[in-house]
């Protein structure tokens, strides 16, 4: 079966009124299959989300939905008097015999939301005004889970951002190699083994954990067409305990830079300041009132760490042939590891100036 014809088949499965109409391939993610699929109800047509999770890196996807339940359901809540409320949290739509996922005949792993009409992702940032709303947003999703009910949230991928484990894999995949690939990529890798002595500065930094979205990638929150807004956080299958400055270095990594993240013209990416400035003060809008000192103090080194260690996963990735982030060309990792590295360049150079800012608006 085509993976459109699994969808059209799994979307069937879940409690969802009229007739189905049709079902296509969405988004730009790199590890789950993600579809639009649409409903006529009453001859109206009703979109939904579907997506296929990938059990090769959630192993655990029971675990996975359970983190996603009580996460929703804790924010849909806290959200219950907003104007809006229904589009500012996602919405799980259960499997016609209660799960909350799908399993089909090839144990492929579905889930069902209810569409956010009237708001979009964007892959590159355009404006400050759109940095400052995700910023606020994700600062927002994170102070809103500060009293999450225990029990502690699974661990759906232990060490996700344990960045000296995420070297140690480097160092792995390195040795490991025998394609020629370590020779074309002998800059890259350089670059990596002279940065090692960064990774360990945040997991060392005794920071207190906290729940945490741990993919803020720009693309993974919603902003209202009509108002902008940062309307809803979305992809929340890597949401567990972990450090809120990883959450925040993430944005800086993709919201700072107007270029693609597989952008192969190097020259187009760089760190830009009034960016920064804006996922700053967006962030702190909503996250100030929870965080400590020292993780205040190192919002301008979270995005420099984060945009290293990803780097070095599609590095480590690129060296072992592709196995893990989808690839659409030959050299795609590669191709998305140097951007990284260029914007950790970029951050660099601007690091001092990054940090007196950070200072300036919290002292
Ligand atoms: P991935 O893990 O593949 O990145 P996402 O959960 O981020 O998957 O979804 C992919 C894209 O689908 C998002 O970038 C967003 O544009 C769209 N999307 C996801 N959930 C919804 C939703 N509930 N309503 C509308 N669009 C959505
Ligand atoms: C993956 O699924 P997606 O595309 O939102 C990855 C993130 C990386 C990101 C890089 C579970 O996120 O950790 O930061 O690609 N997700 C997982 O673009 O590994
Ligand atoms: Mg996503």
């Amino acid at each position: 079966m085509s993976n459109q014809q699994s969808a059209a088949e799994a979307a069937r499965h879940f409690e969802i009124d009229g007739e189905f109409s049709a079902v296509t391939p969405y988004g730009s993610g790199h590890i789950n299959d993600t579809f639009c699929a649409v409903f006529q109800q009453a001859d109206v047509p009703v979109r939904f989300i579907l997506q296929r999770i990938n059990t090769s890196v959630f192993r655990n996807p029971a675990a996975l939905m359970e983190n996603i339940q009580r996460v929703t359901a804790h924010l849909g809540v806290k959200l219950s008097g907003e104007p809006q409320s229904g589009r500012r949290v996602l919405r799980l739509i259960p499997a016609r015999d209660g799960q909350p996922l799908h399993v089909d005949a090839e144990a492929g792993y579905w889930r069902a939301y209810r569409f956010i009409e009237g708001a979009r992702t964007y892959d590159a940032v355009e404006t400050t005004g759109q940095a400052f709303e995700a910023a606020r947003a994700f600062g927002g999703f994170q102070q809103m889970l500060c009293d999450l009910p225990a029990p502690r949230l699974r661990d759906t991928i232990p060490d996700f951002h344990h960045t000296p484990k995420r070297f140690a894999a480097l160092e792995q995949a390195v040795a490991a190699e025998t394609a020629g690939r370590a020779l074309l990529a002998r800059t890259e890798i350089e670059f990596a083994f002279a940065h090692e002595p960064i990774a360990g500065v945040l997991v060392n930094a005794g920071l207190p954990e906290r729940v945490t979205h741990n993919d803020t990638k720009f693309n993974n929150v919603m902003l209202d067409d009509a108002t902008g807004e940062g309307l809803c956080v979305i992809d929340l299958d890597t949401v567990m305990p972990g450090l809120a400055l990883y959450d925040f270095g993430d944005m800086v990594r993709t919201t700072t830079s107007a270029a693609m993240e597989d952008e192969r013209d190097l020259d187009k990416v760089a760190m830009q300041f009034p960016m920064f400035e804006a996922l700053v003060r967006g962030y702190l809008s909503s996250a100030g009132s929870f965080l400590t000192k020292a993780e205040k103090d190192l919002l301008g080194f979270a995005g420099k760490l984060i945009t290293f260690e990803i780097g070095i996963r599609f590095l480590a990735d690129y060296l072992a042939g592709d196995t893990y982030f989808k690839v659409h060309r030959e050299g795609h990792n590669l191709d998305r590891c140097r951007t990284q590295f260029k914007l950790v360049a970029s951050i660099e150079q601007q690091e001092e100036k990054m940090n007196r800012l950070v200072e300036s608006i919290a002292p």
